[in-house]
């Protein structure tokens, strides 16, 4: 759930009184019945050009939707690069960090560490309003795989426990549709490294430059992506659209449990 005034229809205009808790929570009660196991929540614009939000900002969108949903019986994921932010949501029963950042803004690690909550570290190459000028890797997978297991590192050393870092090779945040396409083929290597893999590609452009799809007719291609990404490994699906996804996703996890036992 992006709690910024650009994913309102008024444009942001009633937006400025904070975001309208009541249609937060019908949203949320509805991802929850359509079989959400995490709700992500973030205060923060990560779309190409986006202008940054002051913390005040973020803690004004972020906290009081935290307070609302906080007794949902799913986990609520913070969608956050800012410290504050992590403490003041942690503080009200939030359950994850997702930080598109993988903790690296000033002080984001220690704070994360001291919380004591699972961490999901994500790729980006440059900031949300440079990544997507010309991003240029030499050996893209290898790349993302190398800098993931360096924020590992990093955490662990902070005293993150391994077990609770999840790792996102970040479609979409500074890629090509060249470079997409890589990271879909190197998933089950990300997904040999032992951690928890989680991925976002609901909607995302690589599905409109591949099949020439406007956002609002990406479901079908998305629910394919969903499946190609969990037969690949990945154990947690990002998504805009629970219902459709979570029937997809069972139809997989239906065929693996069945065992080898047959029938
Ligand atoms: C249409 C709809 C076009 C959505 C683009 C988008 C990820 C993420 C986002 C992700 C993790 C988005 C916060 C971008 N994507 N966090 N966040 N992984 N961990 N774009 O892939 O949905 S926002």
């Amino acid at each position: 759930m992006n709690i910024t005034p650009d994913s309102f229809s008024d444009g942001g205009k009633l937006f400025r009184q904070g975001p309208d808790l009541d249609a937060v929570r019908r949203r949320a009660d509805q991802m929850v019945a359509d079989g959400a196991a995490l709700l992500d929540i973030g205060g923060e614009s990560t779309r190409p050009g986006a202008a940054p939000v002051s913390e005040q900002e973020e803690l004004d969108r972020v906290i009081p939707c935290v307070e609302v949903l906080a007794e949902l019986p799913v986990t609520l994921s913070i969608d956050t690069s800012t410290p504050v932010v992590m403490r003041e949501s942690a503080a009200r029963g939030a359950g994850l960090i997702n930080d598109v950042r993988a903790l690296t803004r000033e002080g984001a690690l220690d704070t994360a560490a001291q919380l004591g909550l699972p961490v999901c570290l994500m790729h980006m190459r440059g900031t949300p309003q440079t990544m997507q000028d010309n991003p240029r890797y030499d050996a893209v997978v290898e790349e993302v795989k190398a800098w993931l297991l360096a924020r590992v590192d990093a955490c662990v050393a902070a005293g993150i426990a391994r077990n609770k870092i999840l790792l996102d090779p970040g479609f979409g945040f500074g890629k090509t549709l060249a470079h997409n396409l890589a990271l879909l083929d190197g998933l089950p290597g990300l997904a040999a490294t032992g951690h928890d893999l989680l991925v976002g590609l609901s909607r995302k452009s690589l599905i409109g430059k591949l099949i020439g799809r406007d956002v609002e007719e990406r479901l079908p291609a998305s629910l394919g992506l969903a499946v190609l990404a969990a037969e690949r490994g990945a154990r947690i699906i990002r998504t805009h659209d629970v219902r459709e996804t979570a029937d997809a996703l069972a139809m997989v996890t239906a065929l693996a449990d069945r065992g080898s036992a047959g029938e």
